[in-house]
């Protein structure tokens, strides 16, 4: 497999030397400055290659292998194929990257939130930090600060009364950072960044979209956009839910293995296919990772390794060393393995290491929450472990 490492571009702390200094070889980014929904031009595209693959003298060579992601606008989600106009942009940004020489595209189809967290800088006993999602955090926001309409059904009266209560002993100060973790986007995020108010309209226009109707306008996008794929050489790979279940009332349709089968079944197209995100599908103690490893092996061409802790209450996490979570990372990396070595080298896996802990001198520096660069050179150094330890080192 090769070593991924996500970089957010020039302005990222975490330089392209720092990348290089942690061993990645392959890099994953995406045009973040552009608006979602606008279109990636070739020439945009190839002067973001060529700041990452011309590399300075003697320096070692990178490579921009995957784009993560090319954000589909909300409207795609809400009404599939009528959409028209929405994915033929989408289509020409794709065809801009293909016409660059890049072969896999990540996207996720979160409807109005991407991935969601309640902590972004949660004490761990060693003293470093980490991601993590508290459920009664999140019914707080739910319940109290954005007051969704009918949110109580979706809630235990016990689970009500203590988001009540810890909605009580909160500072204005810390509902309005909680609101904002989970309003504007997490790095990286392919949602727009909103306010309360125009996030509470988003999730009304979600009213008559049930999961039924969400996968049925993934399956419609997957048909009109695979075909273009399939003529640019390009592998599309669709990113799990973070969390895994349905968040707001609104439905979730990439959180398991059936999801997935439903949509391999639907649209065989050889483009699409999947990223194994342990992360995120690791939250739920249903998912069988190993299981899920090899069943979608064919499928999977993108691979983000991180590793989640359930708490004891079963629905709040927290992101754990990369070695350290529910997840069964050597019986994953196991099977991508096997299916590594029936592939030609050029279609070789490209992991990252995801996210990382906040530790060491990043404790006192500007980091992007999830994306320090000590944390996530710890994770990815494991991880290489892994891969010589089951005989297949790093290619
Ligand atoms: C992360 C995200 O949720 C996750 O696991 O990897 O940053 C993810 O990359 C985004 O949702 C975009 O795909
Ligand atoms: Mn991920």
């Amino acid at each position: 497999m090769r070593q991924g490492w996500r970089w957010f571009g020039q302005q990222d702390p975490v330089t392209l030397d720092h990348v290089r200094q942690a061993g990645a070889t392959d890099v994953v980014t995406a045009l973040h400055d552009v608006p979602i929904g606008d279109v990636w031009t070739r020439e945009a595209v190839q002067a973001r290659k060529d700041l990452i693959e011309v590399a300075p003298m003697r320096r070692q060579p990178l490579t921009w292998s995957v784009v993560e992601s090319i954000p589909i606008p909300d409207v795609v989600k809400r009404q599939g194929a009528a959409a028209r106009a929405e994915i033929a942009t989408w289509i020409a940004s794709l065809e801009a990257v293909a016409a660059c020489g890049i072969r896999l595209v990540c996207y996720n189809f979160m409807p109005v939130v991407d991935w969601t967290r309640t902590d972004l800088d949660f004490p761990l006993p060693t003293g470093a930090t980490a991601m993590r999602f508290g459920h009664d955090r999140f019914a707080a926001f739910d319940l109290c600060i954005l007051a969704r309409p009918g949110a109580e059904a979706d809630y235990s009266a016990d689970d009500q009364a203590r988001a009540r209560a810890l909605f009580e002993s909160m500072s204005d100060g810390e509902t309005a950072e909680l609101a904002r973790t989970i309003v504007s986007g997490l790095p990286g995020s392919t949602s727009d960044a909103l306010t309360l108010p125009a996030f509470r309209e988003r999730l009304l226009a979600y009213r008559d979209v049930d999961a039924r109707r969400l996968r049925r306008n993934l399956i419609a996008f997957l048909e009109k956009v695979t075909p273009a794929a399939e003529a640019c050489g390009v592998t599309l790979t669709l990113h799990p839910d973070d969390p895994p279940r349905p968040l707001l009332g609104l439905p979730r349709v990439a959180s398991t293995a059936e999801d997935y089968a439903a949509l391999f079944d639907a649209v065989p197209s050889g483009a699409n296919g999947m990223c194994f995100c342990t992360g995120s599908l690791g939250v739920r103690a249903d998912n069988d990772l190993p299981a899920m490893a090899a069943r979608f092996a064919g499928r999977i061409h993108f691979v983000h390794l991180r590793a989640t802790r359930r708490e004891p209450d079963g629905r709040s996490f927290y992101e754990a060393d990369h070695l350290d979570g529910d997840v069964d990372m050597v019986g994953v990396m196991r099977e991508l393995v096997a299916e590594e070595r029936k592939r030609q080298p050029s279609r070789s896996l490209v992991f990252r290491p995801d996210h990382g802990h906040r530790m060491l001198d990043d404790l006192d520096k500007r980091i992007t929450p999830g994306y320090a660069g000590i944390g996530r050179l710890k994770g990815l150094a494991e991880l290489r472990g892994i891969l010589y330890g089951l005989g297949a080192p790093p290619n």
